[in-house]
């Protein structure tokens, strides 16, 4: 059986500020790239690695163009959700969402809390997934990582969760390969969100892929440097994968703005001086709202229920907010 997986691909109908081109229009092209490749190489099923749509509620008149060639994909896609893809980093609002009705559609699959087993006859894969929450690399038992084998030859995993080869700045909550390599059963663990990637790690007779995203959003060298690639799966007696980078993706110096760099590097020296600001009130150790709430709650023993609605209301807050603004 063979796989292709993409990740971070945040549909937009506006520019990213950086960006020089026409973004939707050069990403409908990879859609495109993407959907030949899996045509011409006997591609059996597609898997997504989170963060679809830039937002939750993306406009109808630019999804109606990327719906039209979703669906010529391999039905369905099988994917978890990204932090982009829902309110208030909260699986439980999808129905809410465009993604929801992709998956009414059929046109996708999202795979949390239904595994999919595949089985050609020769080989038996399952596929497990893991959504975004604001808590899957706070959690310090990382269980969102961890997966179980059961009857299968080959188990794959997706996961949209800050999955590093080393560790990471101490403010971005973030989970390394070897706090979870010897606990999962899986196979192969593919995941999203760190837009950067880092390809292919093997361990131990088990792989760590993450390609990094389709799109390039930021201006920063190394994204002006990386070329949007995906990954491909190949499942016979053994597996074999790879990386593809995608033709279609223009230079980065083509198309994304240098001179906006030094703006974005003031912005960063004043996001840090926020973020030790916050530092010096409490031994928050992320910013992330969501997860200050899991703190103050944690410190002053604010009953469960209590802490539920906060992040409820929070949610409904993020919901109503992203309707006022105007991309
Ligand atoms: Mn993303």
């Amino acid at each position: 059986m063979k796989f292709l997986f993409f990740t971070d691909t945040h549909i937009r109908g506006t520019n990213p500020r950086a960006r020089l081109d026409d973004f939707e229009k050069t990403l409908y092209n990879k859609f495109e790239e993407l959907l030949s490749y899996v045509r011409l190489n006997n591609i059996d099923y597609v898997l997504f690695g989170g963060d679809l749509l830039d937002r939750p509620d993306v406009s109808l008149s630019v999804m109606q163009k990327f719906i039209d060639v979703l669906n010529k994909f391999p039905k369905p896609i099988y994917m978890v959700l990204g932090n982009h893809d829902i309110y208030g980093q909260n699986p439980n609002t999808v129905n809410r969402t465009i993604i929801g009705i992709l998956e009414t559609l059929g046109i996708v699959w999202i795979l949390d809390d239904k595994p999919v087993e595949l089985n050609d006859g020769k080989v038996k894969i399952k596929i497990t997934g893991s959504s975004f929450t604001y808590d899957i690399d706070v959690d310090s038992s990382k269980s969102k990582y961890i997966t179980n084998k059961g009857e299968c030859d080959y188990l794959i995993h997706i996961a949209h969760g800050m999955l590093m080869e080393k560790p990471f700045i101490k403010e971005v909550p973030h989970t390394t390969i070897d706090e979870i390599i010897q606990r999962t059963e899986a196979d192969i663990t593919l995941c999203g969100h760190y837009h950067t990637g880092y390809g292919i790690i093997k361990i131990e007779n088990k792989y760590i892929v993450n390609p990094g995203a389709i799109v390039r959003i930021n201006n920063s060298i190394a994204e002006i440097k990386r070329q949007p690639s995906f990954a491909v799966i190949d499942i016979n007696e053994n597996i074999s994968v790879y990386i593809e980078k995608l033709k279609s993706a223009p230079r980065g110096e083509d198309i994304l703005d240098r001179s906006f760099i030094k703006i974005q590097e003031q912005r960063e020296i004043l996001f840090n001086n926020i973020i030790q600001t916050v530092n010096t009130y409490g031994e928050f150790e992320m910013l992330s709202i969501n997860q200050i709430v899991e703190e103050v709650a944690k410190k002053e023993s604010i009953p469960d229920e209590i802490k539920k609605e906060v992040l409820d209301r929070l949610t409904r807050a993020h919901i109503i907010l992203s309707k006022e603004v105007v991309d």
